[in-house]
């Protein structure tokens, strides 16, 4: 490694002494008065032409072999309008984007240095001024007034179904602990003090509150098709991102500030690899599991926030099912209380990972 840094500076140190003289050498040319720059000009000007065409070429390249690996479509009621908003915005600033950068390349090419052709001097024209001022600004001002509109609608409470689901997700280094309400309904309190959050108790739930006694943790993120569900977001130690990229769901987790998210998922995980099924991507064979990729198709959560060396492996599964396999999933969850039993007058404090269900209870 150290030979190869020796080598590489004595390189580098060659191509500044060569770059050194070429300047001196140029500038006594331009002192001379004997440079002609019409030749390079003229290069220059195709050059330019030809990486206009590589652009282009490499990008319509590059979104034909992408596109069909993208996320598949939304399985949300508002993932299905940002993805409106998002592919609208797209549209127009690709359209300026292809007009400004022919323009540009072409002018470049076109009116490169000749002999005697002068450039015209053109410094200000306010009819243009106003066009190219306006135009961005009112386009802008409705794409941002819709955006604006969408996160309304998303984030305002009045919008709430009274029947939505309430999860509870707590970031943490490196896991998302998933708490669901139970049987009643109501989430147990929590505090956050020294008393109550351990090893074993890493929420800090609060054992005396009776609302906690059917709480359970799960390590899968369940959810019902068509069924509004609030989540709410929290997170252990540093910054978090609940992100749920199939229902265009991303949320910071912040220590202290209790965030969330509210939404309805719209398709079974079974009908998303139904759908899946009919798109070629997913025909292929995934090498790892030498099945097609839509048969091995999960929704996935994961942490959207650079938050420490193993934030890579915040991934938890969801899955969205139809009510009824829900309920009965439902029923066979274990709450994290489980009273002291009589056998045993101390619970013992349960080891490893603490989003699987542990009993626990350090009173009584
Ligand atoms: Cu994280």
């Amino acid at each position: 490694m150290i030979a190869f840094l020796i080598f590489a500076t004595v390189v580098l140190l060659f191509v500044v002494l060569v770059l050194i003289a070429r300047a001196s050498e140029l500038t006594a040319d331009l002192k001379s008065g004997k440079v002609d720059y019409t030749n390079q000009s003229k290069w220059n000007g195709y050059f330019l032409l030809i990486s206009l065409v590589v652009m282009f070429v490499g990008s319509a390249i590059s979104f034909k072999v992408l596109a069909p690996v993208m996320i598949p479509k939304a399985a949300s009621i508002h993932g299905v309008n940002t993805d409106y908003l998002f592919n609208l915005t797209m549209l127009i600033i690709g359209v300026v984007f292809v007009l400004t950068q022919i323009a540009l390349f072409w002018f470049a090419y076109r009116y490169n240095e000749s002999h005697g052709h002068e450039a015209y001097f053109y410094p200000h024209n306010n009819t243009l001024e106003i066009i190219w001022t306006v135009i961005p600004s009112v386009v802008l001002v409705v794409l941002i007034t819709m955006g604006m509109y969408e996160w309304m609608r998303i984030f305002n409470p009045d919008n709430r179904d009274k029947n939505m689901m309430v999860v509870e997700a707590t970031g943490k280094q490196f896991n998302w602990m998933l708490r669901y309400s139970g049987k009643d309904g109501k989430f147990g309190e929590r505090i956050i003090d020294q008393a109550h959050v351990s090893p074993t108790n890493e929420l800090g739930i609060n054992w005396e509150d009776a609302k906690s006694h059917d709480d359970f943790m799960s390590d899968k993120l369940y959810l019902v098709k068509n069924k509004p569900v609030l989540m709410k977001l929290g997170a252990q130690d540093v910054l978090h991102s609940f992100f749920l990229p199939h229902f265009r769901v991303k949320m910071d987790c912040v220590p202290g500030i209790p965030t969330e998210f509210y939404f309805v998922p719209t398709m079974t995980t079974v009908e998303m690899q139904d759908y899946l099924k009919t798109q070629p991507w997913w025909q292929t064979i995934n090498p790892e599991s030498g099945q097609p990729r839509w048969q091995t198709f999960k929704y996935e959560l994961a942490c959207a926030e650079l938050c420490g060396k193993s934030h890579y492996g915040m991934q938890r599964d969801v899955v969205v099912v139809e009510q009824k396999e829900y309920d009965e999933w439902l029923a066979k969850q274990t709450p994290m209380y489980a009273p002291a039993t009589i056998e045993e007058p101390k619970a013992e404090a349960a080891k490893g990972d603490s989003v699987k269900p542990t009993a626990m209870l350090e009173k009584k």
